[in-house]
């Protein structure tokens, strides 16, 4: 399906997420967070493309992915890569596909190395600081896109 797709799209380490720092990530596992966004996505007549991986070329692969894919919108959880990756700004500069960037935490309330977002010089939007709830906000944003 293309045109109602939104690809949600997980960096690194969000693999274990439930296991450890559960004050800083919450207690959800991603599994539980892909469950709700499904069922999120059911209600707003969306399709959803949930994914995850360790490797930065591999969420650059994804976005080109989700343009040819003709996708209505990307959120994207970069983890660590938020904070690194020119790769992915200028991935995310290169499609025409709008992309959200979400958080479980707040970077910004955090150690000052996360205060920079590269993701967000491109981002459309930015949700954060919600838990697991940041994904579902932000799957209502791509809705309303
Ligand atoms: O708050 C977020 O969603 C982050 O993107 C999570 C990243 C972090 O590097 C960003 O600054 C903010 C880290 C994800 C690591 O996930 C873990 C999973 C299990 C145990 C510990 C960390």
């Amino acid at each position: 399906m293309t045109g109602d797709q939104v690809f949600v799209l997980n960096g690194p380490n969000l693999n274990l997420l439930g296991t450890r720092e559960p004050e800083v990530y919450g207690t959800a596992t991603l599994a539980d967070i892909e469950t709700n966004v499904r069922a999120k996505a059911a209600d707003l007549g969306l399709a959803v493309d949930f994914r995850q991986t360790n490797h930065e070329g591999v969420l650059v692969d994804w976005l080109h992915e989700a343009q040819a894919a003709g996708a209505k919108a990307v959120l994207l959880n970069a983890a660590a890569y938020t904070h690194t990756s020119i790769a992915l700004l200028d991935a995310i500069k290169a499609i025409a596909v709008p992309v959200i960037e979400v958080h479980l935490s707040d970077p910004e309330q955090r150690e000052p190395f996360r205060h920079h977002s590269y993701v967000q010089l491109a981002a459309v939007e930015v949700v954060k600081g919600l838990g697991a709830d940041s994904y579902l906000v932000a799957l209502e944003r791509a809705a309303a896109l």
